[in-house]
């Protein structure tokens, strides 16, 4: 199995064949990659100059938008999956449509920086569309049930997709143990995920298999996805494979640290998560769930995640607690005769 590559040139002519592939690569794999995907290869690397610009800022200024527990603002090595219970080694800047009063980088730090993310945004939403409108008519539904569930074409402020920045630090001259990552393995919340790369910035892995959303299920296997500047790597979310009653995959994925002489250098990467709107409601057309609405769709995820969170956190601190009680009474095996006496 490998992630497909899908291209969307003559899309109009070959929007038949394009359904098939996507909708194929979105119930055996929950990935694909798009090339030809008509967003200038300049105005890609325009959004990654923007987000280079706010990483290099001092923390201070990073500061003055953090995250707001509403997936907006800036963080910094917190975000810890259940997955790991360590926290990923990266910081990111999260940026919506709508309820970003006081969470735009300010214009003094970045020059329009609130400018160039919103083109770039409209530019990601206009290709999501396009796809979006594939799904569903993959699937029999009404074109626009997933694009009128994300967009927010009439303006009334509820959109919640995302635009994600990440920078992923360095690790030159730094050690890690075997449970830290730069984004441990989880699946996502939203109904499409677009992922861009630079070129040679890799370490993404996808594990295919999840049968249920919700679950923790993975398969066996991770496959790599190359990083390529080319092409914008996409998945299927948990709230599309709820409303697909599982058709498409919702896959776990990760980003690994860099291994044996692979570069050390910084990792960096833009997702956008086209997310279902707030009040929108979400439910298959077999009903194999209940109904539920975008907003309690995130808060329940969200909440889902805190809770496992707080329990690998509880058993790894049980487990570090029963080292050291292994280590107080370890007795070396030279002295064990004596103190047996
Ligand atoms: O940076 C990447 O390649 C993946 C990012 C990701 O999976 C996430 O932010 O949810």
């Amino acid at each position: 199995m490998s992630v497909p590559s899908i291209s969307l040139h003559d899309f109009d002519a070959r929007r038949d064949e394009i359904i098939a592939e996507l909708i194929d690569a979105s119930t055996e794999v929950g990935f694909f990659t798009l090339v030809n995907h008509g967003i200038p290869q300049e105005d890609v690397d325009a959004a990654f100059e923007l987000s280079r610009s706010f990483f290099a800022l001092p923390d201070a200024a990073k500061g003055k938008t953090p995250l707001n527990g509403k997936n907006a603002g800036w963080e910094k090595n917190t975000q810890v999956r259940p997955s790991t219970g360590t926290a990923d080694q990266k910081e990111s800047l999260q940026l919506q449509f709508a309820r970003m009063e006081g969470l735009w980088p300010a214009d003094e730090d970045v020059p329009d920086f609130r400018k160039r993310a919103e083109v770039f945004m409209a530019q990601v939403q206009g290709v999501s569309v396009r796809v979006m409108e594939c799904l569903a008519d993959g699937l029999g539904l009404p074109r626009d049930t997933f694009t009128t569930g994300t967009v927010d074409r009439a303006g009334e402020g509820d959109s919640q997709s995302v635009l994600r920045l990440l920078h992923y630090h360095s690790t030159e001259g730094k050690s890690f143990g075997p449970n830290f990552w730069r984004a441990g393995a989880h699946a996502d919340f939203d109904v499409l995920t677009m992922l861009f790369q630079r070129e040679n910035e890799g370490g993404l892995e996808v594990c295919p298999g999840r049968k249920v959303v919700g679950d923790f299920g993975m398969g066996a296997t991770w496959l790599p996805v190359p990083a390529r500047q080319d092409s914008i790597v996409c998945n299927i979310g948990d709230q599309l494979m709820r409303w697909s009653d599982d058709r498409l995959k919702s896959t776990y994925h990760r980003v690994r640290l860099p291994e044996g002489d692979e570069p050390r250098g910084p990792r960096y990467s833009i997702a956008f998560f086209n997310q279902a709107r707030s009040d929108i409601v979400i439910q298959g057309p077999e009903k194999k769930y209940p109904p539920i609405t975008g907003s309690r769709f995130i808060a329940e995820a969200l909440e889902r995640n805190r809770m496992q969170s707080a329990e690998v956190a509880k058993q790894s601190a049980l487990e570090s607690a029963e080292t050291v009680a292994t280590a107080v009474h370890y007795v070396p095996q030279h002295l064990q005769a004596a103190v047996a006496a």
